[in-house]
C-alpha cells in the first residue's frame, strides 16, 4: 500500500517511523510519503491560509497550494489526453496494466483522498478494513477552520474522496486524526502486525466473528496471583468452550456498561422489525446472551425492545 500525507507539520508523522509501521515501511510493504503543503505555496511567506469569505472567526486554508499539492502527488492527465473516439480498448481484450503508482499518467483512479474533519462520515473498523484493501491512500490534513471547500469538489472530479471524522470533538488539525486512521488501517495489512488472529477477534471485529458487535472483555497474563488478585480460574481450566462462553459473558457485560448503543443494535438485529415480541430471534444472541444482558439491565424480550 502507498500512503501520502499532506500537512504543514511533517514532523508530526515521525511517530510512523517507530514500531511496526516503521518496520513495514523499511520492508517496503508500505510506501509512505509525508509532504509539506508549504512546498506548494508561492509567496515569500509560504502562506497557506487566509480570512474566511462571509466573515467569521479564524482562518481557512487556501485552495491554490492544496490544488497544486494534490496535482503533484496524484498526477492528472493533461487536458485532452483522454483516449480519442474509436480508440476504445476492446472490452474483451486484455486489461492493460495499471501505471506504476506515483508514476506519470493519470493514475488518480487508484487513489482515495481522505480528509479528516468533524463534519465527516464516522471512521470505523469497517472503514479501516475497506481502506486496507486499497492500493493508495492520500490524507489531507486541514488546520485552522478547514480547507477551502472547492479543493474537495475539484478533487472529486478525478478521484474518490472521503471526508471522515474520528469522533465528535474538535481537534486543532487533522494530523492526529490521520495518525489514528493510518495505524488502524496498517495493522490490518497482511504481514504488518504478524498476528493475523488479533485483527479478527478484536472489539468491533466484524466479519461474523464470535465477538462481532461487542467490545473486548478483560485479558490476563502471569503471575496467576498478583497483589492477592487471582486470574479467573476458568482461564486455567483448559475447557475451551467454557473459556469462550466466559469471555463472551464479560464482553456482553462490558458492552452493556460502556456501549448501550452497541447493545441496542445487537438486540434489534434479532428481530424482523415487526416489533412483535416472540418474533424471530437473532443468531447473534443466544438465550445465555439474553440472560446476561437482562442481568446487566438490558431486557432483550418484552418491553425493552422499544427503540
Ligand atoms: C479539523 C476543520 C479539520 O477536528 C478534526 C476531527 C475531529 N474528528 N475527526 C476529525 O479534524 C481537524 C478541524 C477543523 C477541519
Amino acid at each position: 500500500m502507498r500512503i501520502d500525507i499532506v500537512t504543514i507539520f511533517t514532523e508530526y508523522f515521525s511517530a510512523l517511523n517507530a514500531s511496526l509501521i516503521g518496520k513495514a515501511v523499511q520492508r517496503g510493504d508500505i510506501t509512505l510519503g509525508v509532504h509539506d503543503l508549504r512546498g506548494w505555496a508561492t509567496d515569500v511567506h509560504r502562506t497557506v491560509d487566509d480570512t474566511p469569505f462571509g466573515g467569521g472567526p479564524g482562518m481557512v486554508m487556501k485552495a491554490e497550494p492544496w490544488g497544486e499539492a494534490l496535482d503533484a502527488i496524484v498526477p492528472v492527465l493533461p487536458r485532452g489526453d483522454t483516449a480519442p473516439p474509436g480508440d476504445t480498448p476492446d472490452p474483451d481484450g486484455p486489461i492493460p496494466p495499471a501505471p506504476p503508482v506515483g508514476g506519470q499518467g493519470g493514475d488518480a483512479g487508484r487513489a482515495r483522498l481522505v480528509v479528516p474533519t468533524p463534519a465527516g462520515v464516522p471512521f470505523s473498523q469497517a472503514l479501516a478494513a475497506q481502506y486496507a484493501t486499497l492500493p493508495w491512500l492520500v490524507f489531507a490534513c486541514g488546520r485552522y477552520e478547514g480547507i477551502d471547500a472547492r479543493v474537495v469538489e475539484d478533487a472529486r472530479t478525478r478521484m474518490d474522496v472521503d471526508e471522515v471524522s474520528i469522533g465528535d470533538y474538535v481537534l486543532p488539525g487533522g494530523e492526529s486524526a490521520v495518525l489514528v486512521m493510518v495505524e488502524a488501517v496498517c495493522r490490518l495489512l497482511p504481514g504488518v502486525m504478524g498476528n493475523a488472529q488479533s485483527a479478527s477477534d478484536d472489539s468491533f471485529g466484524g466479519g461474523g466473528g464470535p465477538m462481532a458487535g461487542l467490545v473486548e472483555g478483560p485479558s490476563y497474563t502471569r503471575p496467576r496471583v498478583w497483589r492477592g488478585r487471582e486470574v479467573p480460574p476458568v482461564l486455567l481450566s483448559g475447557d475451551h468452550a467454557a473459556i469462550a462462553r466466559w469471555r463472551r459473558d464479560c464482553a456482553l457485560r462490558r458492552t452493556a456498561a460502556n456501549r448501550p448503543d452497541l447493545v441496542k443494535r445487537l438486540i434489534s438485529e434479532g428481530h424482523d422489525g415487526s416489533g412483535r415480541p416472540g418474533g424471530p430471534t437473532s443468531d447473534s444472541l443466544d438465550s445465555r446472551d439474553r440472560a446476561v444482558l437482562d442481568e446487566a439491565g438490558f431486557p432483550v424480550t418484552g418491553q425493552g425492545m422499544a427503540h
